[in-house]
């Protein structure tokens, strides 16, 4: 790592009339670029805003947060692999449903979609290919101060993947304070001492989005073509999702985009009577100008909350059997699944061949690139790996490096540490199962200072990194059409909250300084 100039504390200690003045460049140039979100409803009443004209500044930190850089780049330079081995997943249709069976009893809302999967599957799919925006999401792990850090996955989303258009944003406005603010005020903290890396989140994003598009366009189409944002109504992270929309339209051949509130989906879309089952795109505002769906990209319904009734499941289900071009599938919504996640990560003994080996050829270096962001992961059920994890869950002394995850998808608090066994012993043994215990990554300590709601919060934080990818594949022949690595998200929270998020308030946007 490189040596830090001497004494200089990062972030600096800003003199309050050096915070006031950045703060108040952080908050106009936030607004100006759309590093905003809709305020949040403790900060603006519902009443106090009723035509919903407002936006806020998003959390952010007032300083690029020191990031390792062998771990950046080691998230970075698996992006790829991890593209494909989500998609080779998503290509097997035993292994999900061996997945599914597995927690079908707990998770009504993984078997209601796999309900649907099976409905398209005996009506036979038109389509065969399938779109991923991905996110896979890391903590650096380092003990002690002398061990090498490295990047351990908390999670890997295959569906409504968020942020890339702010982060793109964050690392901009970071990038300008670089050369506008900071330089008044602490002449080390200049763009030459400050490696930022570029940050490519919402041209890439949108470029996986148009790689689609162009497939699908390709053949002949009915009508003029068209990308769906599938979306929560209302949204409060909305320019993030603008920013990916206008990267579209702002193309030398731009693309027709719309937001589709999921709840709308049957009475503004409707499918073609032809064998293609085209997906139609009826205008609200002059329902006989229609669209053809090339792409459906979903930034909703990854939650049981998008599902209220039978009609929400009536709607994905006429997006599915659509030859649109979905982002992603049921399956591939499937394969980011937690059980699959701890399925992949649970420790083999040694004699075993990696499960990885099921999707990417044993041969392939790339297997042990992936196996080192693996945190042990371990299901509560009665499999040996299982029956192991139950007592180092119960141990008072071992669970201290232990998180609890429920298994249900959007459901549900982490339990840490100490806490698990009195939260075990209070649940019938037969509920233990819905559980997955998880090794605690230990980040190094970072500290900096998060600008939210206008006030201050200066202290420990804990960076979380996100790398996106993007994934064009034919689920027939296994071809992959379009891999590539789409740019990174650095989030920050508090290190004493233990929930992560910016849009649930707590976490907030930043960008990487690599050291
Ligand atoms: C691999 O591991 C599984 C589960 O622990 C076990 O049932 C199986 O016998 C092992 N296979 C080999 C070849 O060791
Ligand atoms: C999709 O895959 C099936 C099965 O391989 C094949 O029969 C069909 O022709 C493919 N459809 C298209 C449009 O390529
Ligand atoms: C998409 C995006 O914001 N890209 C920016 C990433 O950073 C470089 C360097 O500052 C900019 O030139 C890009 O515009």
């Amino acid at each position: 790592m490189a040596p830090s100039r001497a004494a200089e504390p990062y972030p600096p200690n800003l003199h309050p009339s050096e915070a006031e003045q950045l703060v108040a460049t952080i908050k106009d140039w936030s607004i100006a670029h759309g590093l905003a979100v809709r305020p949040p409803p403790a900060v603006i009443s519902a009443e106090a805003d009723p035509q919903g004209i407002l936006a806020t500044t998003v959390p952010v930190t007032l300083f690029p947060s020191p990031f390792p850089r062998i771990c950046f780049e080691q998230a970075k330079s698996i992006q790829k692999a991890y593209n494909k081995l989500y998609a080779s997943i998503a290509q097997d249709e035993g292994f999900l449903e061996e997945i599914v069976q597995q927690i079908i009893e707990v998770d009504d809302f993984i078997a209601e979609l796999w309900q649907v999967h099976l409905k398209v599957k005996e009506e036979g799919y038109v389509q065969n290919l399938s779109l991923g925006l991905f996110r896979s999401d890391y903590m650096v792990h380092q003990s002690t101060a002398e061990e090498i850090p490295t990047i351990k996955q908390v999670e890997f989303n295959t569906i409504a993947s968020s942020f890339g258009g702010l982060s793109s944003q964050t690392s901009k406005l970071h990038k300008y304070l670089a050369v506008s603010d900071y330089p008044l005020f602490k002449k080390s903290l200049q763009t030459t001492e400050l490696d930022l890396p570029e940050n490519q989140s919402t041209k890439s994003l949108a470029l996986g989005l148009r790689s689609a598009y162009d497939a699908y366009t390709k053949s002949e189409n009915i009508h003029p073509c068209c990308i769906i944002f599938v979306v929560q109504d209302p949204e409060r992270n909305i320019f993030d999702q603008r920013h990916l929309e206008y990267e579209l339209q702002q193309h030398k051949s731009p693309i027709s985009v719309f937001r589709l509130p999921f709840a709308e989906t049957l009475t503004r879309t409707s499918i073609a009577e032809t064998s293609k089952r085209q997906l139609l795109y009826h205008l609200p505002s002059n329902p006989s100008k229609v669209f053809e769906v090339a792409v459906v990209y979903f930034r909703a319904g990854y939650g049981p909350g998008d599902y209220p009734d039978a009609s929400a499941w009536n709607a994905r289900l006429q997006i599915e059997r659509s030859n649109a071009i979905k982002c992603p599938t049921i399956l591939t919504q499937l394969a980011g699944a937690k059980k699959v996640q701890q399925v992949l990560a649970t420790p083999t003994s040694s004699s075993n061949l990696s499960i990885l080996t099921r999707f990417i050829e044993a041969e392939d270096p790339s297997i042990h690139g992936l196996e080192d962001t693996f945190t042990n992961i371990f299901p509560l059920d009665d499999t040996p790996a299982g029956q192991e994890a139950r007592k180092l869950a119960i141990d008072p002394e071992k669970c201290k490096g232990y998180v609890l995850k429920p298994q249900r998808e959007g459901g549900g608090n982490n339990i840490y540490r100490t806490a698990i066994p009195p939260f075990l012993k209070s649940l019938p043994e037969t509920h233990w199962k819905s559980f997955i215990l998880m090794e605690i990554i230990i980040p190094p300590p970072v500290k900096n200072i998060i600008l939210r709601n206008g006030a201050l919060e200066q202290g420990g934080v804990i960076c979380e990194l996100g790398v996106y990818g993007t994934c064009l594949w034919d689920q027939a022949t296994k071809k992959i059409l379009h891999n590539e690595e789409a740019g990174y998200l650095l989030r920050t929270k508090g290190d004493k909250s233990e929930e992560g998020g910016v849009a649930a308030g707590f976490g907030s946007m930043d960008s990487c300084r690599l050291v």
